[in-house]
C-alpha cells in the first residue's frame, strides 16, 4: 500500500497531539502528558475511488519555532497539518512562520490549515474563514474540534487526497 509521511505543525498546546489522537484512536483525553519527544502514528485513510494511503503521522514537540529541529524533523514530509487555536488570535502567527519557513526550505508541499478548539464558542478569537484570507495557497482551511471530532477526519482525508493529487516526480514522503 502506498505510504506518506505528514506532520502535525503549530504553536505549544493548540491541540495537535489531541488531533492525532481523535484521528488514530477516536479518542479524547484531558489527561495525558504534553509530547514528549517525537511520536509517530500510522493509520490508513480510505479516499474515493476505493483508494487507500498509509499515513504515518509525526508530533513532535517543541517544533513551534522554525528552528533547525523543526526544519529536520519536517524533511521528506510529502504534506502537513498547521493548527491554530480559535481561542488565541496570535497561534496564527505561528501558523504563518512555520509555512514560511518550509517555503523557504523546500518547494511548497500540500497542507491543510485547521482552527482547532471551535468548540469553545464562548472564547473564539478567530474562525477558518479569516485564517483563510491569510493561507491562500492552503488545500483547505478548517474548523475542528478534537473533543467533538468536528472535522478532524475530513481535514486528514483532504490532505490524503491532497497528496495523491501531487504530481509523480514531486512524490515526497514516501516510507514504503
Ligand atoms: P499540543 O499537542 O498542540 O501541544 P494538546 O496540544 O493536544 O496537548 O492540547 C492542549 C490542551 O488543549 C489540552 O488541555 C487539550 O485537552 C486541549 N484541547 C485540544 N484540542 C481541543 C479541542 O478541540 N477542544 C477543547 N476544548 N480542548 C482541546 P490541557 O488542559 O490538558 O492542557
Ligand atoms: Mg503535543
Amino acid at each position: 500500500m502506498d505510504s506518506r509521511k505528514i506532520c502535525i505543525l503549530g504553536d505549544f498546546a493548540v491541540g495537535k497531539t489531541s488531533l492525532v489522537r481523535r484521528f488514530v484512536r477516536n479518542q479524547f483525553s484531558d489527561r495525558y502528558l504534553t509530547t514528549i519527544g517525537v511520536k509517530v502514528d500510522t493509520k490508513v485513510v480510505r479516499l474515493d475511488n476505493d483508494r487507500e494511503l498509509k499515513l504515518a503521522i509525526w508530533d513532535v514537540a517543541g517544533t513551534d519555532t522554525p528552528t533547525e529541529l523543526f526544519l529536520r524533523y519536517t524533511r521528506g514530509a510529502a504534506g502537513y497539518l498547521l493548527v491554530a487555536d480559535s481561542t488565541r488570535a496570535d497561534t496564527l502567527a505561528c501558523c504563518t512562520a512555520l509555512h514560511d519557513a518550509l517555503t523557504a526550505d523546500r518547494r511548497a508541499i500540500p497542507y491543510v490549515l485547521l482552527v482547532n478548539k471551535i468548540d469553545l464558542n464562548q472564547q473564539r478569537e478567530l474562525d477558518a474563514t479569516a485564517a483563510r484570507q491569510l493561507f491562500t495557497d492552503a488545500l483547505d482551511c478548517l474548523d475542528s474540534s478534537a473533543l467533538t471530532g468536528d472535522n478532524v477526519e475530513l481535514a486528514f482525508q483532504r490532505l490524503a487526497t491532497g497528496i495523491l493529487e501531487q504530481p509523480r516526480e514531486n512524490c515526497a514522503g514516501r516510507v514504503d
